[in-house]
């Protein structure tokens, strides 16, 4: 049987690329019964310099917005990885089996190494920390968006690594990627980027938080092209193309037919369009998110369920690692 495990950051709260490139997909597979683990990774989020409350609040809010998603907690194993220890334990033993110059190479490490002048060590092995993440549930698929390719095949390496140097022990996963342009939400404002959470520019992501008002206003601004008609063409026409991928997704049409009904549009009358297309598809997980958001307790207890049954899991996965490696003097 497959044994699914995904993740997201607490950094700031869910917004459309999270939302279409990975958690729906996780929502998907909850439908079908399958065995999945969900953790929201906020020790990923200290890689780059962060307020400690803000952090509190984004793992608080980033839970509130799972189960708005329709995470459910009675299927899907849902918690924060820092109250799992175990992370970084394995974190640690898989330092060992890599080497700086593969993760030199990563792509997203290059992105934001140059955003800072001193880069942090914590930014510079954090996909080995994800390939500890995974490997902690011996987790054989990874639903993720396709910017995290390169760092699965990270993990996939670190498996095969441990497995050849100790015996075999973990599987080596699957990523389940949808090679697609539309998995891949770009920036509003720079639609060479994808929409991300730590954006320069907040104007470039929509939030599943944001009011109607926001919304619209961020469509407005949205960066499109000189020609007013409305078609699809990731490469020559990234920022229109981009609007009508996040069209098609939200009211579950095809491209063609999303494309063929703006025939009569131009561009600033189609983006009043998708507008009130993605209003109308946030607005009950909106509703949801604040209803959560309002019951802490509730929150609190779903996560320490959720981080009880993770740490069953992960324990038992470390008593076997420290005794391959002969670490400490039990097992
Ligand atoms: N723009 C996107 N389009 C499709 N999928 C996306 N994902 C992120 N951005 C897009 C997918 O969302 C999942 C959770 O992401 P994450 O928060 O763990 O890490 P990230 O990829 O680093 O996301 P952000 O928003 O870009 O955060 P920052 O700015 O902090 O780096 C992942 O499966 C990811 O693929």
């Amino acid at each position: 049987p497959r044994k699914i495990f995904s993740g997201i950051q607490p950094t700031g709260s869910m917004h459309l690329g999270n939302y279409l490139g990975a958690v729906r997909k996780w929502t998907e597979l909850q439908k079908k019964r399958e065995n999945i683990t969900i953790s929201i990774v906020d020790m990923h989020s200290i890689t780059m310099p962060h307020n400690p409350p803000t952090l509190r609040d984004n793992i608080f809010t980033m839970a509130a917005t799972l189960l708005a998603c329709g995470i459910d907690p009675s299927h899907t194993t849902l918690f924060v990885q820092s109250s799992v220890m175990e992370h970084s334990e394995l974190n640690w033993i898989l330092n060992s089996l890599t080497t700086m110059p593969r993760l030199a190479q990563l792509p997203q490490f290059k992105e934001k190494s140059r955003t800072v002048r001193d880069v942090p060590l914590g930014l510079f092995v954090y996909p080995v920390l994800q390939a500890a993440d995974i490997m902690l549930y011996k987790a054989t698929h990874v639903p993720v968006g396709s910017d995290q390719l390169q760092h699965i095949q990270l993990a996939q390496h670190l498996a095969r690594a441990f497995n050849a140097r100790y015996g075999d022990m973990f599987p080596v996963c699957n990523a389940i990627i949808e090679e697609n342009d539309g998995s891949r939400i770009l920036s509003l404002r720079e639609p060479s980027k994808k929409m991300s959470k730590s954006d320069q520019n907040p104007k470039g992501t929509i939030n599943l938080s944001d009011s109607p008002e926001q919304i619209i206003e961020k469509i407005k601004k949205a960066l499109t092209d000189f020609t007013s008609d409305i078609s699809y063409n990731p490469g020559m026409r990234p920022g229109v193309s981009n609007l009508v991928n996040i069209h098609a997704q939200v009211t579950g049409q095809s491209i063609d037919t999303v494309v063929e009904e703006a025939k009569q549009l131009d561009t600033a009358q189609y983006k009043e369009r998708v507008s009130e297309a993605v209003i109308e598809h946030l607005r009950p997980i909106r509703e949801m998110i604040n209803k959560h958001l309002n019951n802490r307790n509730e929150l609190i207890y779903v996560l320490e369920m959720g981080s009880e049954k993770a740490r069953k899991m992960a324990q038992t996965t470390m008593a076997e690692v420290r005794q391959r490696l002969g670490l400490g003097i039990s097992g």
